[in-house]
């Protein structure tokens, strides 16, 4: 052959290589359900999620969030299709999840946060870490990928509410979390459950329930504040969000291990990226609310108190085994 031709078969060959190279890299696309509007701070956070993990892992790994629940309207029905692989991420409330890793009640026990700085030095510390550790060792075939902030949850109902009592006779809306439905129990109202948040507003409406609980801007931007027009700012519990994988369904879609470390750096990296935006959507909420004549009523100490006694003997029912991560939440340097 002369030399020219061995050239040019060389070329051939390289080209061919690198064009088979091209098409066989693989890129799998995975899905990640949310449950609030676009423009909240966790679909947010979302988003910022799947945009790094895309540049990170040069485009291997593509993430679509599919947000205000068109996935999975209740939090309970995405978590059981991550564990069997029928969906790769939901960001969730650790609510619905401590009904499978119940150690995570522990970190929303009521009135266990003085502040929301409290609340990240615990997080970010290592019973946070060791929470979302938790997830992933407890067999639930669900991964704890990083937190987010929620602000508090107060009672929103069609009737005033001052103090615990008022909460008697009153049907609440609660999440699918036993500890959760026990607050409201404990309080003389019902706790009903199996009303994902896109439901309340009707359930309201119809009379179903007469209220739920929730911070400033789920209440704001599910709509809620024009049917339940009552808010009592009683903060009975900070419950943070949480960002989970599925096992299964990175398993299925042939996601490296090292592209799952990928993944989880990410997840992390988007944590003060929602806390910002929580904190301006939490102030947007509150004017929202506020401006459209609510009736925002701020308890006294001592009807605050009757909410904090009320709710006491969740502490030895939830926390018990627990003592020292109570223990060492409440003495968490903040
Ligand atoms: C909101 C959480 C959301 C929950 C919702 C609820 O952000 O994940 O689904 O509460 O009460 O605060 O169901």
């Amino acid at each position: 052959m002369k030399k020219a031709t061995v050239v040019l078969v060389v070329l051939a060959l390289v080209c061919c290589l690198v064009l088979v190279s091209c098409g066989a890299k693989k890129t799998v696309t995975l899905k990640l359900s949310e449950v609030h509007v676009d423009g909240y701070p966790t679909t947010m956070a979302d988003k910022e999620f799947a945009r790094l993990v895309e540049e990170r892992t040069d485009g291997r790994v593509k993430i679509e969030v599919y947000s205000n629940g068109t996935l999975y309207g209740e939090e309970t029905g995405a978590i059981e299709a991550m564990q069997i692989g029928d969906c790769a991420f939901a960001r969730v409330s650790a609510s619905p999840v401590a009904s499978y890793v119940p150690a995570l009640n522990v970190i929303q026990l009521p009135y266990l946060y003085n502040s929301t700085d409290h609340m990240w030095a615990v997080l970010n510390g290592e019973i946070g870490q060791g929470m979302l550790d938790a997830v992933e060792e407890s067999g639930s075939g669900l991964i704890g990928l990083c937190w987010y902030d929620s602000g508090s949850r107060s009672f929103y109902t069609t009737k005033a509410v001052h103090q615990a009592s008022d909460l008697k006779g009153l049907k609440i809306r609660m999440q699918n979390n036993e500890m959760m439905c026990e607050i409201v129990r404990l309080c003389g109202g019902t706790p009903i459950t199996g009303i994902g948040p896109n439901d309340i507003y009707s359930a309201v409406q119809q009379g179903v329930i007469d209220g739920a609980e929730n911070n400033w801007p789920t209440y704001y931007s599910k709509g809620d504040y024009e049917v339940a027009t009552y808010y009592c700012l009683d903060a009975h519990t900070r419950v943070p969000e949480i960002l989970l994988g599925s096992v299964a369904a990175l398993k299925n879609a042939g996601v490296s291990e090292s592209d799952i470390a990928i993944i989880k750096a990410c997840a992390k990296e988007t944590q003060e990226y929602e806390i910002a935006a929580w904190k301006a959507m939490e102030k947007e909420a509150e004017a929202g609310v506020r401006g459209n004549g609510n009736t925002v009523y701020e308890p006294s100490l001592a009807e605050l108190k009757t909410f904090q006694d009320a709710v006491a003997p969740i502490y030895a029912k939830y926390g018990a085994g627990y003592e020292d991560i109570i223990a060492q939440i409440k003495a968490t340097k903040y």
